[in-house]
């Protein structure tokens, strides 16, 4: 299969890369696009070297799937232009996520919905797909009514250069050309994305309207805190969710243990609960700390963490693609 990568330079592309070559995905040709100022650069796969193409080179050349993680403008203006040609595009921007005629998909949730028709597969925002594929069984299970989500997110999903932030703030120097606003080591920022106009930033507002498509059910209320902490490894959570159906503890624990996707670190006998540091280079969602909120019923806390450049973007994408083709939707 003719495989491009849009956006290969950056951090999300390269896991693509790594993802693709991990799981055997059946790539013939690798297509490596990035912008202008990239064209040429050496890319690495599988044991071959491969030199990044112009956006115009790889539509010309027809892949047969396009993955792209080049930012929502990009993907805005180029993702049609592949979908034109033939080519089937998983989109890991916020582009065409709440588009009515786009599917947004993890998988494991709803992968089922994927038709022929669909050429544009939006790829959720990372904080989401954590946070949803850790609740979608316990949504069938006891429907959800409202959850409570604080996020500690890896400054990863901003990219290289609030990675280079940290790394140089850490070293004790003055960030070169800093990502945010203000510093980000030895600091925690309320802030990801830009802020909305109800004063809720865009990040929040995602895992608000996300969630409610990607489980198919606008009734249940969402409401985020999403905040950037100084590390590396993966997206926390702690999520309190209020389920219409009363549960019983071990149920969740049972339920959660057969999630696909899902593994659950709880035993705080033994101080073991999930963490960046572990979540790192894994695709599984890890779910620890489960408790009772017992200051109010059929509550439940909970905390998610995972690599937020795996099963929260790349592992994701090369998901959808490989359910396309197991559905027989992709064909090289
Ligand atoms: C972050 N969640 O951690 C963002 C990165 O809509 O795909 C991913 C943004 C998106 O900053």
């Amino acid at each position: 299969m003719k495989v491009a990568v849009v956006g290969a330079t950056g951090l999300v592309g390269g896991e693509m890369l790594k993802v693709l070559a991990e799981r055997n995905f059946p790539v013939t040709e690798l297509l490596p696009v990035a912008s202008e100022k990239s064209v040429g650069l050496p890319i690495e796969f599988q044991g071959k070297t491969y030199h990044v193409i112009s956006m115009d080179d790889a539509i010309a050349a027809r892949p047969d799937v396009a993955i792209f993680s080049a930012g929502g403008s990009t993907s805005k203006e180029q993702a049609p232009r592949f979908a034109e040609v033939g080519t089937v595009v998983i989109d890991n921007s916020s582009a065409w996520r709440m588009d009515p005629t786009k599917k947004l998909v993890v998988p494991e949730i709803n992968a089922k919905e994927l038709t022929a028709d669909d050429k544009i597969i939006a790829n959720p925002n990372c904080s989401t797909i954590q946070m949803v594929l850790s609740l979608h069984k316990l949504h069938e299970a006891y429907k959800i009514k409202r959850i409570v989500v604080s996020t500690y997110q890896s400054v990863t999903g901003t990219g290289k250069k609030a990675v280079d932030q940290m790394l140089e703030e850490r070293a004790g120097q003055t960030a070169s050309n800093p990502a945010y606003p203000h510093r980000i080591d030895l600091n925690v920022l309320p802030h990801i994305d830009v802020f909305e106009d109800n004063g809720y930033t865009k990040e929040e507002m995602k895992m608000v309207k996300e969630t409610k498509k990607i489980l198919g059910d606008d009734s249940i209320q969402v409401t985020a805190t999403a905040v950037r902490i100084p590390v590396m490894g993966g997206h926390s959570e702690a999520v309190n969710v209020e389920f219409e159906k009363e549960y019983e503890l071990a149920d969740v624990y049972r339920i959660l243990r057969e999630t696909e996707g899902v593994e659950v670190v709880d035993d705080v006998t033994r101080n073991s609960y999930p963490m960046p540091k572990d979540a790192h280079g894994k695709d599984a969602v890890l779910v620890g700390r489960l408790r009772r909120d017992e200051s109010q019923p059929r509550t439940l806390n909970m905390w998610v963490v995972a690599d937020n450049l795996r099963k929260g973007a790349a592992t994701n994408a090369v998901q959808i693609a490989e359910h396309m083709i197991q559905l027989g939707l992709l064909k090289a």
